[in-house]
């Protein structure tokens, strides 16, 4: 590593920057002697967090809970709340952590060390970057530096000062016209600019640290709205709103003028968005990499019921989030065709011809919670070429040239729904494929930017796959490392392989990504010459270990055999990564079992699982914050305490019988519900009490989530309200507001059918004034990341109830845990996991078992049709004869369900449900009990934090440490001498 220079690592990113060739010398995957240490000082701090005992006068937050219609209690009982009496000393300041549960322990970190509260202390003093060093030789370069080497304030004035010149100088408004979204804008610029001073800090630490870093390929992210959140994760919302405030806005009517990104069809996309959360906040090196769509999800729309799809141009107002990276492009190929040759041995391609297109970066800063840590989101958006361009621009042709602009620009313009349809196919491909090329060539850019050999390149990228969309980013690399930088295939492949690791979401056959070889050889004919020959040798190597078993070694092929031979993409994953992961316990297992049994078979322990998790960050504290604010008076910590060290929620358990507590969390509740009351009416335009169970089921739309089963259940339940006296309705049901939300894909006709008949039920039933309140039910239009944010907590019962083996996990589940909401659910994907956790007996658990599942299907297989049963009979007929208006799409599915095509076990399940959906009502009856039910949930939700997550990933997949860029001082003499091996590369 003789080639560094001082300052060599310069900041990110530099793509025109020249790089050396690769050093292949050495095939070997041993110790680099010259390996960038990152042997810092360590420093150490102490602090002493002042002791506080507060009496809280809570008695404001006592009123009005009487009104519940399970409210029972009457008993007095006097609080007295705690906030943080403990003194406590900061934990060494480390630079790089090696991960284990153990020393993850960010719980004594103080938010004192927030740049807010480090200038706020240094009253109008400047808050100091880290110090760094420059070359001397430049003229001019010091005064630059000098010029760079503090932070923008974030007093009120600063803040202030900072909007406005956004408004003025960015925006190039004036003082009259500067509204709420002027205000939005500017503010976000502003908030930007803080983000950009960490992330650069971030990313030139990570560079001249040589860090290990991870990558999260998906093309999903679904963000949701940045505002909040980056202020909750720089601790600045407080100044934000009292500088807002002060001059005529409400931060909170700010955060509504912003767009909600939705770059995702659902948990998978806010998967992966939630893990940036973590990744950052846990300093975990992480760049995200994705495409910036144009165009989002649909947006959807209810039209006499049925879904109605139209397009989300999420970007027309710009996006002051991101930094476009006019400076980061690259080329990408499409098509054309390969001529190959031997190179001493080695059979190498060159890939000519066909299209190029040119991946342009966007940048978004990724604020880690109660860190100076900010590490970063690319998004690639597909630009044309212009040497392509201008050829046919001269031979006359402009029409054309715009045209293939157009078709450059197509590619990443509109994010796939979840479609089964076959149309645009290879649209998809490429999307995949442009993404995957941009980024792989990006991160081989970065590591040659510090490493002249190739022998560490998996030690120091580890890139995770969220399944298979992103999977031919590993022949990506295979193919660059074999062609372009002419390695030998047992090195191209070692790399490779020790380098990918692939998270598998789904096990349901039908969604298992298969692409035509056809399609594939004609788009990317070097990928698919590799492709074969890797499943030449992995064949081999079945063969090998399994003489003679010739169907084992065909159902394990990489290549589907037919008349549209096919590539299993989950497959080439598996065997292109060192290690494959699924997203629940049960999840995991059910691979093994299944879909990849012979491959667990053959490689033991390289499955395993990892369980889904969510950011507390935005599904407790920015979502909910009467529960936040509860919580931390409850528990007394700071609220920055127990968000990064989630498990310590189980102190409330100690209160889930506490008249005050309950009746602060009865309060929270209440007012949740009523913010979604206001929400449902604002967008559905029904009117729905207050006063009644607040019943919720919000995901895709699909039929294996069997939202259909609950609305199977509604018209059950308004069948026996209208059968029953009026007189004794009210002693016989509990009032309820049933709400469904969800998109169901535009090609997806059992799922819209399914959307048309909540709709109509609901229509029905919200004007049958003989029902009057006693149910009500909404469909809830358009469901996303914000939308998310005001319904979860308002929910008391959630319903999380697919079939048994077919949601791999869902995370929502984990959502409303958090939020109080009570399940009722099967035994299925991660509801295993909470009912371990929080206890069977604070869920409603129904249902059949996988086994059970398997049976029955086997029965319908074999010709059992007597599954009916009167009662839902009596539903189907009510569908039928009309009673909620034309719902004839849904007829198909009817029939197939009674004509032995039930594959989803809706009729097996349908009565186990009736009786846990009675347990419900009997059990909110019992107030304190149903509270006790949810409190109990919310303090044993630690799991699933996504930070666990991680941390399990940090450690079992990744082996990846921490490493914690260092703080700003208020002191230019004490800075912190962040590049302290740049010493060492001189
Ligand atoms: C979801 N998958 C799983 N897919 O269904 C859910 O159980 C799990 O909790 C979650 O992933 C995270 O692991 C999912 O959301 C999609 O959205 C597909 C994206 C590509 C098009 C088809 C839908």
């Amino acid at each position: 590593m003789g080639g560094k220079k001082k300052n060599q690592a310069k900041n990110e990113p530099d793509a025109s920057q020249s790089i050396p060739s690769n050093d292949s010398q050495s095939t070997e995957q041993t110790q680099d002697s010259n390996q960038l240490g990152s042997e810092e000082e360590k420093k150490q701090q102490q602090e002493e967090t002042t002791t506080t005992k507060v009496q809280a006068d809570q008695s404001a937050q006592l009123n009005n809970v009487q009104n519940h219609p399970g409210s029972q209690s009457n008993q007095n009982h006097q609080a007295t709340t705690q906030i943080h009496t403990q003194s406590q000393k900061a934990p060494e300041q480390e630079e790089s952590k090696q991960f284990s549960h153990s020393t993850v322990d960010k719980s004594k970190i103080k938010r004192k060390d927030s740049k807010f509260d480090l200038q706020r202390e240094g009253q109008d003093k400047q808050l100091y970057r880290p110090e760094f060093k420059y070359d001397e030789a430049k003229v001019g370069t010091e005064k630059l530096w000098e010029l760079m080497n503090s932070y923008i304030g974030s007093d009120k004035r600063s803040i202030q000062r900072s909007i406005v010149n956004h408004v003025e100088y960015t925006l190039a408004r004036s003082r009259f016209s500067f509204d709420d979204f002027g205000a939005y804008q500017a503010s976000a610029f502003s908030i930007r600019d803080r983000l950009i001073e960490s992330w650069n800090d971030t990313n030139e630490y990570f560079t001249t640290n040589d860090s290990k870093r991870v990558y999260y390929l998906s093309l999903e992210f679904l963000l949701g709205r940045l505002m909040q959140n980056a202020l909750v994760n720089i601790d600045v919302e407080e100044p934000y709103k009292d500088a807002l405030m002060d001059i005529g806005y409400k931060l909170e009517n700010l955060y509504e003028e912003e767009v909600d990104p939705a770059l995702g069809n659902g948990g998978l996309g806010r998967l992966a968005a939630c893990f940036l959360d973590s990744m950052a906040t846990l300093e975990i090196p992480n760049w995200g990499y994705g495409i910036r769509y144009d165009y989002g999800i649909f947006k959807q729309g209810i039209v006499d019921g049925y879904q109605v799809e139209s397009p989300d141009y999420w970007l027309s107002h710009g996006n002051p989030w991101e930094i476009e990276r006019q400076d980061v492009t690259y080329h990408v190929r499409f098509y054309g065709h390969v001529k190959k040759y031997n190179d001493g041995g080695v059979e190498r391609g060159v890939w000519e011809g066909g299209d190029v297109v040119v991946a342009q970066a966007y940048d978004t800063p990724i604020p880690g919670f109660n860190t100076f840590n900010c590490n970063n989101l690319r998004l690639w958006r597909s630009r044309p070429c212009n040497e392509f361009d201008f050829k046919q621009f001269n031979a006359g042709d402009y029409h054309g040239a715009i045209g293939e602009r157009q078709k450059a620009e197509y590619i990443t313009s509109v994010l796939y729904p979840n479609d089964s349809s076959e149309g645009g196919k290879e649209l998809r491909l490429k999307q995949q494929y442009f993404f995957c090329s941009a980024t792989i060539r990006d991160i081989i850019r970065r590591y040659k930017k510090t490493h002249s050999t190739w022998n560490f390149f998996h030690e120091k990228n580890q890139i995770q796959l969220n399944d298979t969309h992103p999977a031919i980013a590993s022949i990506e690399l295979l193919r660059i490392l074999i062609d372009e930088e002419k390695l030998p295939w047992d090195q191209a492949w070692g790399i490779m392989y020790k380098t990918f690791a692939y998270t598998n979401h789904t096990v349901l056959p039908e969604a298992l990504e298969k692409w035509s070889t056809k399609l594939i050889g004609n788009l990317l004919p070097r990928h698919l010459d590799l492709i074969y020959l890797i499943n030449f040798f992995f064949l081999e190597k079945v063969k090998q270990r399994y003489p003679g078993d010739n169907s084992r070694v065909s159902r394990m092929s990489l290549i589907e055999e037919g008349d549209d031979k096919k590539v299993r993409m989950a497959f080439l994953s598996i065997v292109c990564s060192h290690t494959v992961n699924g997203v629940a316990a049960l999840h995991s297992e059910l691979l093994k079992k299944t879909i990849f049994k012979d491959f667990d078979e053959m490689f033991p322990g390289k499955l395993q699982n990892k369980t889904n998790g969510v950011t507390p960050r935005r599904w407790i504290h920015c979502c909910n914050p009467g529960l936040s604010k509860l919580i931390s008076d409850t528990i007394m910590e700071e609220h920055t305490t127990w968000l990064t060290n989630l498990t310590s929620l189980r102190e409330l358990s100690a209160y889930s019988q506490d008249e005050d507590f309950i009746k602060r969390f009865v309060q929270v509740k209440s007012d949740n519900k009523l913010r979604l009351q206001k929400w449902v009416k604002e967008h559905t335009g029904i009117d729905i009490p207050t006063n009644a169970l607040y019943d919720v089921m919000v995901k895709r739309i699909h039929e294996y989530k069997r939202q259909f089963m609950n609305i199977l259940y509604v018209i059950h339940r308004y069948l026996q309200i209208k059968e029953t006296p009026q007189h004794e309705r009210a002693s016989k049901f509990v009032p309820r507001v049933v709400m469904i939300g969800g998109k169901a894909a535009p090609g997806y006709a059992n799922a819209k059918a399914i959307i048309k008949l909540i709709n109509s039920v609901a229509q029905k039933i919200n004007n049958d004034r003989d029902v009057g309140e006693l149910l009500k039910v909404v469909f809830l239009p358009n469901y996303c990341v914000s939308a998310a944010q005001i319904i979860i907590p308002a929910a008391e019962l959630s319903q999380h109830i697919s079939t048994a083996g077919t949601e791999a996990s869902g995370t929502s589940n984990m959502k409303f845990i958090m939020n109080g909401s009570i399940i009722i659910g099967t035994m299925d994907g991660a509801n295993v996991e909470i009912a371990e956790e929080i206890g069977a007996e604070n869920m409603f658990i129904f249902g059949a078992l996988v086994p059970e599942v398997d049976t029955f299907r086997k029965q319908l297989h074999d010709g059992r049709r007597d599954y009916i049963g009167s009662r839902l009979r009596k539903v189907f007929d009510a569908i039928r004869s009309g009673t909620f208006g034309d719902v004839s799409t849904i007829h198909g599915m009817l029939y197939s369900i009674e004509n032995g095509g039930d594959y989803y076990c809706v009729c097996l399940d349908y009565y186990p449900y009736l009786t846990a959906q009675e347990k419900v009502d009997e059990t909110y009856r019992d107030y304190p009990k149903w509270c006790k039910m949810s409190i109990e949930g919310i303090a044993k939700s630690g799991k699933f934090s996504s930070d666990r997550t991680i941390q399990e990933y940090c450690m079992d997949i990744w082996k990846v440490s921490a490493v914690s860029i260092p703080k700003p001082t208020t002191n230019p003499q004490a800075r912190v001498r962040s590049y302290a091996n740049l010493t060492e590369m001189q």
